[in-house]
């Protein structure tokens, strides 16, 4: 590239990159994925240090955060607040090691303590004589706003320090919204019809910033601490380590699984550790932070404008990338709902290419304004399904075509129903519908259900097509010649499927019951049905008021189930499936004396002798109720191997851990 062209291309850069950090800093609306931030961000880096001389004082790469929001009080840091260069690649962490290794003239591995990367708000907090008196923003790093009055709401944060603080103390951390506050907050706000936060991160800046201190009280921030800016009196610590650990003393919530390890490789395992577990934590984190863990080297080594040059985070693949949605289907589902699925340009992300994503439902397509031919922002975290987050409404193409909900059904030419007020449209078809044919048998044939080992979602769509089986019955009635005459069927698979198929007629009545597919009777439902009636025959024949006497049972549950066995067709399902030989043992009733009797266990971390469903059943079997959180009610949190935050909340509440072998003495 010559000079006048990278002159025009930083130009660019400089306008969009400033355009992006005010929507996102200033008005909490941020206008694309940071992936894309962090890629122009790097391109104008690039192209500065290729030609310095059209590197400008006033170019966003010179800036730390951006520039406070006028309706606080700004307040100088005593110490300015640094951030972070990041490194998305094994590479750059070596070169990073590499230049602390030369530095500081040293042939040993440098010890670094390392911290997952929190993706909420940098906050510096002032203690004066052990008294908060003061919290701001990180705002330019050198000044911030103050949001004293509602910081002092979060919960786990000390007001008054313990013993052997410094006279004055500056400490460092991020104020967040767990998950799934960040979840309950948007539903509301949805249900208001106001505005929804586009993360966790935007909605704690968003509580941050309320000048009703009120308002902030009301959202569920929470802080982790991991830094201390300017301190009075003698050092008081010689590693970093050792300022996690005084920072405990005082009171602070210290950030969680910090851990110091032993050069480049060390980091590497501890980046994969954390990544495995980056779903399962109650926050969202984006990396993972390495710090030279002695305090001296950090001295020795200093800063660059923006950065310590002793730490660096170490970004995970961004989960939300740009792409262009080219059409929509509508896919339809068990119960008939429509769902319509975005058909986007191929983009990778997080290393999945991803062609199909969900727009959940009309609602949430008109709420968002999204057409065909837009821009979109998609997100793909963990195993769930990808969504389209948003569009982007500035490169909207004149020929965007609006959303429409089809009248018909698309594979069976059904009508529609779409009652008002409920966001999701379905179609009238029932059985006749081969699309909810198809998913009723996936749904029999599920692990969770009949768990009919090699019947995959592409075998259904044969079998349904070529007319072998209409039912969850005629499943049964398959024999090997039908199978092997199946397209990519080989004798021995079809073989496999046949013994599979014998091998499921063995169930217990719980899993049965989730495998007829009753709406609103999921696994757990299904557990309560069978314990309480113990047989089907009495459930099939319960009343509504008698339904809702079970525990857990509310009118729509019980009004699902009657209108279930009320329907003929279903009742010669079920009377075919058993003659064809499906049973199960009789249910053992729940005795108030059972070992785990009117205790609450919450499970966290793997097992090497169980799976989760078997931990689940076997702690049901000993009369325990499995909750999937930790709170006070918790008797005691079962914990495997790589624990999450589970552990972490029942070591705060002092609530009892047991481990796999406590179990297992149980179950002699
Ligand atoms: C976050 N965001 O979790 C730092 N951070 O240290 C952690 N940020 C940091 N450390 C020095 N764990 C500057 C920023």
């Amino acid at each position: 590239m010559n000079k006048a062209k990278a002159k025009a291309r930083i130009n660019i850069l400089k306008d969009q990159l400033n355009e992006y950090s005010y929507n996102y800093y200033v008005l909490d609306n941020p206008l694309v994925p940071d992936s894309e931030y962090d890629r122009l961000f790097r391109e104008l880096q690039s192209l500065e240090r290729e030609f310095p001389e059209l590197h400008t004082p006033d170019s966003p790469t010179e800036r730390i955060g951006a520039a406070p929001l006028a309706a606080f009080a700004q307040v100088q840091h005593h110490k300015p607040m640094l951030s972070l260069t990041n490194a998305f690649s094994e590479e750059e962490l070596i070169a990073f090691d590499k230049r602390i290794k030369d530095r500081l003239k040293s042939t040993q591995e440098i010890i670094y303590a390392c911290e997952p990367k929190l993706d909420g708000l940098a906050i510096n907090l002032l203690y004066e004589k052990g008294l908060l008196i003061r919290a701001a923003t990180r705002g330019d790093g050198i000044t911030g706003e103050d949001v004293t009055l509602n910081v002092k709401t979060i919960k786990s944060l000390p007001l008054k320090l313990r013993d052997n603080y410094p006279a004055i103390l500056e400490v460092r951390g991020e104020v967040y919204m767990p998950k799934q506050s960040f979840l309950d907050l948007n539903k509301l706000a949805h249900a208001n019809n106001e505005k929804v936060f586009a993360n966790p991160r935007n909605a704690a800046a968003g509580s941050l910033r309320q000048l009703d201190s009120k308002i902030t009280a009301s959202r569920n921030l929470a802080m982790y601490c991991y830094d201390v800016g300017e301190y009075s009196g003698a050092r008081f610590a010689n590693s970093h380590s050792e300022v996690l650990a005084c920072l405990k003393e005082w009171g602070f919530s210290v950030i969680p699984y910090a851990k110091p390890v032993k050069g480049i490789a060390g980091c590497m395992v501890y980046y994969k550790d954390i990544l495995s577990k980056r779903d399962e934590l109650a926050y969202e984190i984006d990396g993972v932070v390495y710090k030279v863990d002695n305090i001296e080297e950090q001295r020795d080594l200093g800063f660059i404008s923006r950065a310590p040059r002793w730490a660096i985070a170490h970004k995970f693949p961004a989960q939300e990338e740009i792409t262009v949605l080219e059409e929509v289907d509508f896919q339809v589902g068990r119960t008939g709902a429509l769902t319509p699925v975005a058909r986007l340009q191929p983009v990778n992300v997080a290393g999945v290419t991803v062609c199909n994503a969900t727009l959940h439902n009309m609602d949430e397509i008109e709420r968002k304004d999204i057409r065909i031919g837009d821009t979109v922002i998609i997100r793909r975290a963990g195993d769930v399904i990808p969504e389209v987050v948003s569009a982007l409404l500035n490169k909207r193409p004149a020929t965007a075509k609006r959303i429409h909900l089809p009248k018909k059904c698309p594979i069976c030419g059904s009508h529609i129903e779409r009652i008002e007020e409920e966001a999701i449209a379905r179609c009238t078809g029932g059985l006749f519908c081969a699309a909810q044919r198809k998913a009723a048998i996936k749904h029999f044939a599920s692990r969770k259900a009949m768990d009919i080992e090699g019947l995959g979602d592409k075998l259904v769509e044969q079998l349904v097509d070529t007319g072998l089986v209409n039912h969850v019955d005629d499943l049964y009635k398959l024999n090997l010649n039908q199978l092997s005459n199946l397209e990519r069927m080989a004798e021995k698979s079809a073989q496999n499927l046949l013994e599979a198929l014998e091998k499921s007629k063995i169930t217990t009545l719980s899993r049965f019951l989730f495998a007829l597919g009753i709406r609103e009777v999921g696994e757990s439902t299904g557990r309560v049905l069978a314990q309480h009636y113990g047989e089907l025959e009495l459930i099939a024949k319960a009343s509504i008021e008698e339904l809702q006497s079970v525990h857990d049972i509310g009118p729509v549950v019980a009004a699902r189930i009657t209108s279930f066995f009320a329907e003929p067709h279903n009742l010669m399902v079920i009377k075919s499936l058993r003659q064809l030989g499906i049973h199960w043992p009789k249910v053992k009733k729940e005795s108030k004396d059972l070992l785990l009797s009117g205790q609450t266990v919450a499970i966290t971390g793997s097992f090497t002798e169980f799976s989760r469903e078997e931990l689940i059943e076997k702690l049901q079997a000993l009369g325990a109720k499995v909750s999937s959180s930790v709170s006070q009610k918790t008797s005691f949190v079962l914990a495997g191997e790589s624990p999450g935050s589970k552990l972490d909340k029942a070591r705060e509440l002092n609530i009892p851990v047991k481990d796999e072998k406590y179990l297992k003495n149980l179950l002699i």
